[in-house]
């Protein structure tokens, strides 16, 4: 017999600000690293970008009815920090802090929770081209004065912040495999922008808890869990490395406060270890930094097998759409990814695996002991949309259905888990796949030719999940 979902479970959608907000010159906005990325000639998927993405900067109430008439109890956005603050610091931009008001206080209207990210990757380009963005230290105090900004401005009625969504996956991209801005490829600054982020991520829940805002503050962490290639011992212990390298890394020291020990010594190894002063020991040490929650983004599991030291590297991963194109990838000495014959793939090779989830709630509750948000889960598909404007995206609803059930079997298994956000509201932009790689329960129509562009239309995923919440995940 199944545990019930609690009454107060969020069941919701995310968002992110560049992804579909548009406007990208209006409202004071100032120019943020993404902005200036997808102009350079082959970043992105045929070039797309956000400078329309679906218009929900003049389109939000339209969203927002949706997501009534859908009975959402929670919706997680970010907000683009350009529109705050367009250089990334001095004074305030109201326009921008009015537009932000205005989408909480319709939320707020109907029903539905805020759940704000506060940092979704969209760094001003002022910060980047002044001190080097994430380099920097310099980006601590900056980056605490605009989470004060917001703290003070959206308090009173945002009970859920999320610090920094998926430093992992911003810091390998930015900095390893060149993929997202600012497209270096350097392990040792990686590195050292990562222990940056994890000192501001530090900071500002300190500041938070110190504060005596109300609500809960935590980051959102990309976690794929590792399983063993086979059952020879050797992959078991590619496995554990995997695990310590891609997760533990970062979860490890929000938690906790340190790295762990073996990827510090790996690090100290390759000459790629992060200076640690004692003042930033105090500090991720310190408690009060600790996140309320964990807020977890699922969408696969990893399969991996033990690498030579002389084996595979980091590989770009598949942007094509055409499944079986990824190429191999690994970290000589620790592991390497391997094929997985016991899991269906989406279109972009990623792994469908609802199971993976149950797991990956399950360690991040023993080792973490936090009750989990999930803040992130669903797929990325080609939709068609009909003659009479009708999407019946089957799979998608089969995907959702299956990672529902795994959350419920979690929750059974012991796991405090206070939301779930789905990826995504409506279709939006994929950072590198363009508008094709659809994630939304509404379809926004792109046809620049017709007057139906950027229309909405519900797909039969919408109807699924509002059954879903009605009866509180007892579909
Ligand atoms: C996460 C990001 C989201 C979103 C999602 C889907 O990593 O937090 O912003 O884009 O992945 O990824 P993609 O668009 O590459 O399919």
């Amino acid at each position: 017999e199944l545990t019930a979902f609690p009454k107060s479970f969020l069941w919701g959608s995310a968002s992110a600000a560049y992804q579909i907000e548009g406007a990208y010159r209006e409202g004071g906005k100032g120019l943020s690293v993404w902005d200036k990325f997808v102009r350079i000639p082959g970043k992105t998927y045929e070039g797309t970008n956000g400078d329309v993405a679906v218009d929900h900067y003049h389109r939000y109430q339209e969203d927002v009815d949706l997501m009534a008439e859908a009975g959402l109890k929670a919706y997680r956005f970010s907000i683009a920090w350009t529109r705050i603050f367009p250089n990334g610091k001095g004074e305030p931009n109201e326009a921008g802090l009015k537009f932000y008001d205005d989408l909480i206080n319709d939320l707020i209207a109907h029903k539905i929770e805020p759940v704000v990210t506060i940092y979704h990757w969209d760094l001003p380009q002022a910060l980047q081209d002044e001190y080097g963005g994430w380099e920097s230290r310099e980006i601590i105090p900056d980056f605490l004065n605009y989470a004060k900004t917001l703290f003070d401005r959206y308090g009173d009625r945002v009970r859920y912040w999320v610090t920094l969504n998926e430093q992992n996956i911003f810091m390998q991209h930015g900095y390893l495999m060149a993929s997202h801005p600012p497209a270096v490829k350097d392990p040792k600054r990686m590195y050292a922008a990562n222990h940056i982020g994890n000192l501001v991520n530090a900071t500002v829940i300190k500041y938070f808890h110190e504060h005596g805002y109300q609500g809960q503050i935590g980051p959102s962490f990309a976690y794929s869990p590792a399983y063993p290639a086979d059952a020879a011992p050797i992959n078991q212990l590619a496995a554990d490395n995997a695990e310590q390298f891609n997760s533990y890394y970062w979860m490890d020291m929000y938690v906790f406060g340190h790295y762990p020990d073996l990827i510090r010594k790996w690090q100290t190894e390759q000459g790629l270890a992060p200076e640690i002063t004692e003042a930033d020991d105090a500090l991720l040490k310190d408690p009060l930094s600790h996140p309320d929650f964990m807020g977890l983004n699922y969408y696969q599991t990893n399969t991996v097998a033990a690498n030579p030291l002389d084996g595979v590297g980091m590989a770009a991963e598949n942007t094509s759409g055409k499944k079986g194109t990824s190429k191999e990838s690994g970290v000589p000495g620790l592991f390497k990814m391997a094929k997985n014959d016991y899991l269906q793939k989406t279109d972009w090779d990623w792994n469908i695996d609802p199971i993976g989830l149950r797991i990956a709630l399950r360690r991040i509750n023993s080792r973490y002991q936090l009750p989990v948000l999930i803040t992130e889960n669903g797929l990325g598909a080609f939709d068609t949309l009909e003659a009479d404007h009708e999407i019946h995206d089957d799979y998608r609803i089969h995907f959702l259905r299956e990672h529902v059930k795994a959350i419920h079997e979690a929750i059974s298994d012991g796991v405090d888990v206070i939301g779930y956000t789905t990826w995504s509201f409506t279709d939006l932009l994929s950072w590198l796949n363009g508008y094709r790689k659809r994630y939304g329960f509404v379809y926004v129509n792109r046809d620049e030719e017709s007057e139906k562009d950027l229309a909405r239309y519900p797909k039969d995923s919408f109807y699924w999940y509002k059954q879903v919440i009605a009866s509180n995940g007892e579909d």
